[in-house]
């Protein structure tokens, strides 16, 4: 057992092809206007991965190489006909889509999904035989909107569900804890692990937000999978307030009454207040003190077993600053960085829990008592 954290980032990583669009395909027909930078454009990530650089961080981890996952890793979670079509698609000159139209990878596209998944694998491996204290894994494209039949969402195959998969079936582990602070709803292992009680998949996210049809607290799983599955569906506008709330009254019970012997984070920025594609208001010092909680948590419960991997978020400039505050933490390293955006983001509020908040997530600390 070693104090290092580990980090994962490949070049490929920032190599996918979100093509010419912003968020919809660019048309003369829709009058969607191609541009330079997708909202996905994998720059946002490569700037994190430079910050935690720069800042010096990285001196302080143990960088952990992406080895491809196997094609048996994705076929535990997915069909053969989504991983087929995905790795068809790839041969194309151009590329394709991993599935709902709104999600475009280029030529070549499946070789990066694998690395995204393999980079999961190994982030898990690492931390269950000890040679890394917790780690995380910087991956793209992201994961947690894949469906067992479907990528969705700008997800190719669900790498925090490729992960858990493997910690079950090649690692041994019998439990294993999905918290989902992504801002969209954690759908793809709901669709995946609904059924089963192996997995306890929790979802914080912006109601409705994406997808606008799923997310709410009744989806609970199903059969024996019943009770874990579990969604804690936000009003707009919540920032630290929400989240801490939700999670000292939620997830932290959760986790503690379901015993993990593993937590994956589906670790997405986009609940920052910076963000494109949501409306809450967390900054740096918010997801900082969310994943102090899971640190905690996880020495109590899971034997310090800590991963978080990447999912989403969309601003270019303040992502990078919520990942480094966010790996600072589990790593136990203070680089001295000011988060620079504070002077201008750090007085807009949010930070305090409000009314209409504390009753939506009461409303999802009643379903903790059916865990076991
Ligand atoms: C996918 C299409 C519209 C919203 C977008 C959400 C992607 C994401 O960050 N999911 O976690
Ligand atoms: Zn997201």
């Amino acid at each position: 057992m070693t104090s290092t954290m580990g980090y994962i980032w490949n070049t490929l990583y920032g190599w996918t092809d979100t093509g010419s669009g912003g968020l919809l395909p660019p048309s003369t027909d829709s009058l969607t206007q191609p541009i330079g930078h997708h909202v996905a454009h994998p720059d946002t990530k490569r700037r994190m991965h430079e910050l935690i650089s720069a800042s010096g961080l990285i001196d302080s981890l143990k960088q952990i190489d992406a080895a491809p996952a196997a094609e048996a890793d994705i076929l535990r979670v997915h069909d053969q006909s989504h991983y087929d079509r995905i790795l068809a698609e790839s041969a194309l000159p151009k590329g394709g889509d991993a599935g709902d139209g709104v999600s475009p990878f280029g030529h070549g596209g499946h070789r990066i999904a694998m690395l995204a998944a393999g980079g999961a694998i190994e982030a898990v491996r690492t931390v269950v035989e000890g040679q890394v204290s917790n780690a995380y894994a910087l991956i793209n494209p992201p994961g947690h909107h894949a469906e067992r039949s479907t990528g969705r969402g700008f997800c190719t195959f669900n790498n925090g569900a490729v992960a858990a998969a493997y910690a079950r079936d090649v690692l041994g582990l019998k439990r294993v804890a999905i918290v989902d602070w992504d801002v969209h709803h954690g759908n793809g292992a709901q669709d995946i692990f609904g059924g089963t009680a192996e997995v306890l998949n929790i979802s914080v996210h912006q109601d409705r937000c994406f997808p606008s049809d799923s997310g709410f607290r009744e989806e609970r799983g199903h059969g024996e999978g019943f009770g874990y599955t579990l969604n804690v569906p936000l009003p707009p506008g919540g920032g630290s307030g929400a989240y801490e709330y939700a999670f000292d009254t939620v997830v932290l019970p959760a986790v503690r009454a379901y015993k993990p012997d593993l937590i994956i984070v589906a670790s997405g920025f986009d609940a920052s207040i910076m963000d494109p594609l949501a409306r809450m208001m967390m900054r740096s010092e918010g997801f900082r003190s969310l994943v102090r909680k899971l640190v905690d948590l996880a020495a109590e419960v899971s034997q310090g077993r800590l991963v978080c991997l990447q999912e989403g978020g969309y601003s270019p400039i303040y992502v990078p600053f919520c990942g480094l505050a966010v790996i600072e933490e589990m790593a136990g390293v203070s680089t001295g960085t000011q988060d620079a955006y504070t002077p201008i983001l750090g007085a807009m509020g949010g930070d305090k829990l409000l009314e209409h908040e504390r009753e939506a997530i009461d409303l999802a600390s009643v379903l903790v008592s059916d865990i076991h």
